[in-house]
């Protein structure tokens, strides 16, 4: 039972309660709990059999949760959940991640036209009962009809994070089968696209029938799609479709390159072979009738003239010109990251403290932790004021006078308002370390007004990062409207440095916007935007992620020693201040040569005379 299978139970049960109309703080336990399950870096399964009673150290788990947690991982099954599911139909759940359906809407959907699952809701909206129902209306109808198009449930993709415990699960289970060798996953996942359609399992073995009938009896199978000599497929409990193949040694690495894609990639690799005489399938680098390679990726790649290309270049992307050329970038790899550029505390929306941010960074290996607290506007959390940075100030230089090798920087992460002007006043913004700014409200703008408000925000010399750019939830919302070119103009122009947010469910830029941006000469930050000691794990997404978009060590950061990263920014930072900026006159501009890190404190407005 992997993490993300418990937090679904929760989230589950989360949903079907406030479509019940349960108490709020309930409900929103449930969704706590799942994003902990969810988020935990070790197995719960592991901790809940040794050390049932840490559980309740976990955040947000108190005794009655830690005990559901002991429950799941003893019977697989989450009672409370099968008795609300007795009284409410599962397929509501599917139905509140639509656009525009929240708890009430499904409850009235269900209660008043038997509504039960998105199938259900597409023949109402078809009739239409839906636009008749009190409160839903034309334009409703007309937002259903086109969501239920786009979010069919069998076309549901999973975030990589979550496809990626339920396929190194299943790759445990495959490895007890005796006789068995090679075990990898190919496809998508192996290619780290942000999200997963279906798993493609590839394996090797003395013999293929032990295999596949003990991939068909995993017991989160619900339902065996197929089942043949060497091959089968299966969907899991959670929706995720797995795919197996049993290879012969001969032709593993051609079947691992053939089914790690990307499609478009393939097609272009056997272009290329055709050009030089040879025939490539899943089989092995055919000439003639002869097989000349076919064991390993390598030599398949070899046999072709070609460098191995990191599978998450293969996308048919420049990767094979690149390739062919010598000139394949050397890929940004977890371990040149040095620090984290985004993170929060109790201060704001963060669950853990200062101090436990600290030396779980610090634990890490990390050289350094910007803290970016939220700011007043974003009313949902709790956010710093003036006052409040000044205090977290002093806090972070009392443990940074202590601590041996971490430096923490004092960050915010400014919301840019509606208008495009910053939620600090400009005196505060100055004596920061570093600043974040992030789009969290009136996500709906038209394209244009969207663009002019970031592009402002951007303008304001004392910001360095702009923050999850596109502000998009895998799964629950797409980005905001944003003319991306100009983004990476004023980004390149105003040396502010784009964020590869890597939350598992924002991985924002994406991949091919952080290619975009590179091109365009902008620097990228990779950033957890941890909200609690675990999620300072999550940059190994964000990397993911900034490779697939073609991303070295030197288009990134944080990959920089402290100095060498204070320096940048200064010097971004003086720059922006030379340029026409939308501020008033008489102040921003800041001088001279960096100050040591950690101590920096920044010229307050009108302190420095205008150059
Ligand atoms: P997904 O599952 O939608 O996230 O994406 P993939 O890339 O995992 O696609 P999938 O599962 O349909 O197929 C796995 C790989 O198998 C795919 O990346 C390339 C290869 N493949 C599948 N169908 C074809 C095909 O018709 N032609 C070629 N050349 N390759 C294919
Ligand atoms: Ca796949
Ligand atoms: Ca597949
Ligand atoms: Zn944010």
């Amino acid at each position: 039972m992997e993490n993300a299978e418990i937090a679904r139970l929760f989230r589950e049960l989360a949903d079907l309660l406030e479509i019940e109309g349960a108490n709020p703080f309930r409900v929103r336990a449930y969704r706590t709990a799942a994003r902990t399950a969810e988020t935990h870096p070790d197995s719960l399964v592991e901790l809940a059999k040794q050390h049932p009673d840490q559980l309740t150290e976990l955040p947000g788990i108190g005794e009655d949760l830690a005990a559901k947690i002991v429950e799941i991982v003893a019977t697989g099954r989450l009672g409370l959940l099968e008795e609300t599911t007795h009284r409410l139909p599962k397929g509501l759940t599917a139905l509140m991640r639509l656009p525009g359906l929240g708890p009430k809407r499904v409850r009235q959907l269900h209660d008043q036209l038997g509504v039960r699952t998105p199938r259900e809701l597409s023949a109402a909206v078809a009739s239409g009962r839906v636009a008749a129902l009190h409160g839903f209306g034309p334009r409703t109808e007309a937002r259903l009809r086109a969501a239920l198009a786009e979010h069919r449930e069998e076309n549901r993709r999973f975030p990589l994070s979550v496809a990626s415990q339920y396929g190194e699960a299943l790759l445990e289970w495959l490895r007890q089968v005796p006789g068995i060798a090679e075990v990898e996953i190919a496809g998508s996942l192996r290619r780290r696209k942000d999200t997963v359609g279906d798993l493609d399992i590839l394996v090797t073995a003395r013999a293929p029938a032990p295999v596949i009938s003990h991939f068909a009896e995993y017991p989160e199978v619900e339902e065996i799609l197929a089942q043949g000599p060497t091959r089968a497929a299966i969907r899991l409990r959670a929706g995720l479709q797995v795919d197996l193949r049993v290879l012969e040694k001969e032709s593993f690495g051609a079947g691992l390159y053939y089914f790690t894609g990307s499609k478009a990639h393939n097609i272009a690799v056997r272009g290329l072979a055709r050009s030089r005489g040879f025939k490539v399938n899943e089989y092995g680098v055919w000439r003639g009738e002869t097989r000349v390679a076919g064991r390993s990726e390598r030599e398949v790649a070899t046999a072709l003239g070609l460098p191995l290309i990191p599978p998450e270049l293969r996308e048919d992307r420049g990767e094979l010109q690149a390739a062919l050329a010598g000139r394949l970038p050397k890929l940004l790899e977890l371990k040149d990251l040095r620090g984290d550029l985004q993170s929060h505390t109790t201060g704001s929306d963060g669950r853990d403290t200062l101090a436990a941010m600290a030396e779980a960074a610090s634990a890490l290996g990390h050289e350094y932790l910007a803290v970016t607290d939220h700011t007043p506007a974003l009313r949902v959390t709790r956010g710093l004021d003036r006052e409040g940075f000044r205090r977290q100030r002093r806090a972070i230089e009392r443990i940074n006078a202590k601590a041996g090798g971490l430096t923490l920087l004092a960050g915010a992460e400014v919301d840019i308002l509606a208008d495009g002007s910053l939620d600090l006043d400009d005196d505060t913004l100055w004596g920061l370390d570093l600043v974040v700014v992030s789009l969290h409200t009136a996500l709906s703008l038209p394209r244009q007004e969207q663009t002019r408000r970031v592009v402002q925000a951007l303008r304001h010399p004392a910001v360095d990062i702009l923050g999850h750019p596109t502000a998009r939830l895998l799964g629950e919302r797409a980005g905001v409207q944003l003319d991306m070119d100009e983004i990476y103009q004023v980004a390149a122009d105003r040396g502010v440095i784009l964020e590869v947010n890597a939350q598992p469910d924002r991985l924002d830029l994406d991949d091919l916007a952080s290619q975009a941006a590179i091109r365009h000469g902008v620097r990228l930050a990779v950033s957890t935007d941890a909200h609690a000691v675990q999620e300072l794990g999550f940059l190994r997404w964000g990397v993911d992620q900034a490779r697939r978009g073609w991303a070295t060590r030197e288009n990134v950061v944080n990959t920089l020693p402290l100095p060498a990263l204070m320096q940048l920014l200064h010097r971004a930072r003086a720059s922006g201040g030379a340029r026409k900026n939308t501020s008033p006159p008489g102040g921003m501009q800041r001088a001279g040569k960096p100050r040591p890190h950690g101590r920096r404190t920044r010229s307050r407005q009108g302190d420095s005379p205008p150059r």
